[in-house]
């Protein structure tokens, strides 16, 4: 192409050349990518052969791979009958009357959802969940639910993985009929870090239903009811779905001297929600602080003052939370979540294995074939390996989680942050400098998007070598964060007990705050008009006809939907590409196969990579299907 470019430019063919030509006509550079797709993913594949993926940092030179093995099933075999075929059967409400009533513990798996969140930085992509999603569906019907979709995950997909996070609840579901799917939805904030228009929220949640989501875990980054009451009444209005609302658990209830987060403060936070309508209630440990005898004591409690079912989610950053769970089934909890062995631990959810084989012998053990739940451990351990340069770093569990109170979501993106900013050497004062901007704030349930404030402030602090004394003695004359300014203006709501006064002042200046829900303040969205011209901006590059659900991603994240449509302009559907290819590009001699559409395939070889020419031009030959191809890449490596 560059060759070409030159060729036809009006003073090569005039024959004025002269020696800066190339190097005084950038537009040389400018080349004219091929439309099909084959030679989209195989452009694709030179490129990141040649110069890597941005994304990707630290790559060990040679290192092996191991190949996943998908645990045996019959494709031909019908599915097993699962939750989600009780729920079309029951509904919601008969739905969760049946799993109050059951005496076995039940498994939500967060492999795909959670996970990888909060080991992996969220990266894992739809190409390997797809490749076990059917033999899990098939082999493990009794899974009560699966995480698979929301949180972190929606945002990473489309900004990172070049992949659209609705095709991945689509594929899902079709791989995986029978067992229910669940959701993480921060309320007010959608899948996003800041407060959206109700209208849109609401069309929001329709459409994840449409798409494959039964379950929606609501919760709100500071707990406040008024801010997750929305969302429960569009799922009980505008879908089958189960409103599952959270109470997002903070410090510890054990400890008398901690008198804010208090048992009661639970129990009324959980009656309210129960009076808002949730069909389930989740008690979500998002740092992994909830002690094994405060688990008797909060699960007992919530049992005594609602009604409905209750779910429990932890994070074992500490290592502590399978004696959690133990405690908490014993004193009733009906569903517990855990993530297959390969991705469990640490900053993840408790291992579902060992979790199954814990219960054994104790009334409300739930039988699972083991060898096979150990399988899909195996593929996921793999697999993993794939995705090394996202690893958060912790090697061992840590009750120094029970100081900072960093949430396991947060903790795997806290430290490349702050790497990024050069504090490498200086997380143990970030960690630090978290818990002391918790209390400087007036003690926050932190989890997203209230956690990425004290995280952006600790960040901000240690940085800028500034103690609390200075931030409140010269506060005047510190530019505190945005993320900071906006929600002590209130952008994300009200916390428990209001701001701290004086501080607030400190960090507004002149502006002035509120008290009423950030969404109060926002416009509702025009569907009809902003529809209409969002189909007209993008429609060229679709290979296919525009969607509601594309016009709610880039209204969530306009400026990360639009950079994934070039992408996709560019290079087509880069979610069809095996995971190595897409991180780590292909090596001499490689050769993959990628299933373009069901029955559409094409076999690629890369055959060589040339030496940069003068230009630091590169050729880089492949086989494609037989045939000899060649694609000239700027290597900027
Ligand atoms: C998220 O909001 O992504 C979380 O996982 C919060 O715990
Ligand atoms: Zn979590």
């Amino acid at each position: 192409h560059f060759l070409q470019n030159v060729i036809q430019h009006p003073t090569f063919k005039d024959g004025k050349v002269t020696v800066n030509f190339i190097q005084n006509t950038p537009a040389l550079f400018k080349i004219k990518l091929p439309q099909d797709r084959t030679s989209k993913v195989v452009q694709f594949l030179a490129e990141v052969s040649v110069n890597g993926n941005s994304d990707v940092k630290n790559i060990e030179e040679n290192k092996v791979f191991r190949t996943p093995k998908v645990p045996k099933f019959s494709l031909s075999d019908p599915y097993p009958k699962g939750t989600k075929d009780l729920l079309t059967e029951l509904g919601p409400e008969k739905f969760c009357a049946w799993l109050k009533d059951e005496k076995k513990i039940h498994f939500t798996d967060t492999t795909m959802r959670d996970a990888h969140q909060s080991l992996l930085a969220t990266r894992m992509r739809s190409y390997d969940m797809l490749k076990v999603a059917e033999s899990f569906a098939k082999n493990h019907p009794n899974t009560f639910s699966m995480e698979v979709w929301g949180g972190a995950t929606f945002d990473v997909c489309l900004r990172f993985l070049h992949e659209s996070p609705w095709t991945r609840l689509r594929e899902l579901r079709k791989a995986v009929p029978n067992i229910l799917f669940q959701m993480l939805l921060r309320g007010s904030n959608g899948v996003g870090y800041k407060a959206y228009p109700d209208n849109l929220i609401e069309k929001f949640v329709e459409k994840s239903w449409e798409n494959g989501v039964d379950i929606f875990r609501i919760f709100d980054s500071l707990n406040w009811v008024k801010a997750m009451e929305p969302s429960i009444n569009y799922v009980r209005n505008k879908t089958g779905g189960i409103a599952e609302a959270a109470l997002s658990y903070t410090g510890d209830i054990l400890d008398v001297s901690q008198t804010k987060y208090n048992l009661k403060y639970y129990t009324q936070l959980a009656k309210d929600l129960e009076n808002a309508g949730a069909h389930m209630i989740a008690i979500k440990d998002m740092a992994g602080l909830l002690k094994p005898y405060a688990a008797t004591e909060l699960v007992a409690a919530l049992k005594d003052t609602v009604n409905v079912p209750i779910h429990l989610h932890t994070h074992d950053t500490s290592s502590l939370q399978t004696a959690t769970y133990l405690k908490a089934i014993e004193a009733g909890v009906d569903v517990v979540d855990v993530a297959l062995s390969g991705l469990s631990g640490l900053t993840s959810q408790p291992n579902f294995n060992a979790t199954v084989e814990m219960m054994k012998g104790q009334p409300r053990a739930h039988a699972f074939d083991m060898p096979k739940l150990n399988q899909f451990s195996n593929f996921w351990e793999d697999t993993r390996e794939l995705y090394y340069p996202f690893e958060s770093g912790l090697k061992a569990g840590t009750a120094e989680v029970f100081e900072h109170e960093i949430p396991g979501g947060q903790y795997s993106n806290l430290r490349p942050q702050a790497t990024a900013l050069g504090l490498a050497d200086r997380f143990d004062e970030v960690k630090k400098m978290y818990a002391e901007v918790n209390t400087l704030f007036g003690n926050l349930i932190k989890v997203t998007p209230s956690s990425k404030v004290v995280g952006d402030m600790a960040i901000f602090m240690v940085t800028n070598n500034l103690t609390t004394e200075d931030v409140m003695e010269r506060g005047e004359e510190i530019s505190f964060p945005d993320s900071v300014i906006s929600f002590f203006v209130g952008d994300l709501g009200q916390p428990e007990g209001g701001f701290p006064k004086k501080l607030q002042k400190i960090i507004l200046k002149n502006r002035k705050p509120y008290t009423n829900r950030p969404n109060a303040h926002l416009e509702p969205i025009d569907f009809d008009l902003e529809y209409k011209a969002f189909k007209k901006k993008f429609q060229k590059g679709f290979t296919r006809a525009i969607e509601m659900e594309d016009f709610l991603s880039y209204t969530l994240y306009p400026k990360v939907f639009e950079q994934a449509h070039e992408n996709y302009k560019t290079y087509g559907n880069l979610a069809l590409v095996p995971t190595k290819n897409f991180f780590y590009g292909m090596t001499l001699r490689e050769e993959i196969l990628i299933e373009l559409e069901p029955g559409k395939t094409v076999i690629i070889k890369l055959l060589s990579i040339g030496i940069p020419n003068e230009e630091g031009m590169r050729t880089v030959f492949f086989k494609v299907n037989g045939e000899n191809r060649f694609v000239d890449i700027l290597d900027t490596s």
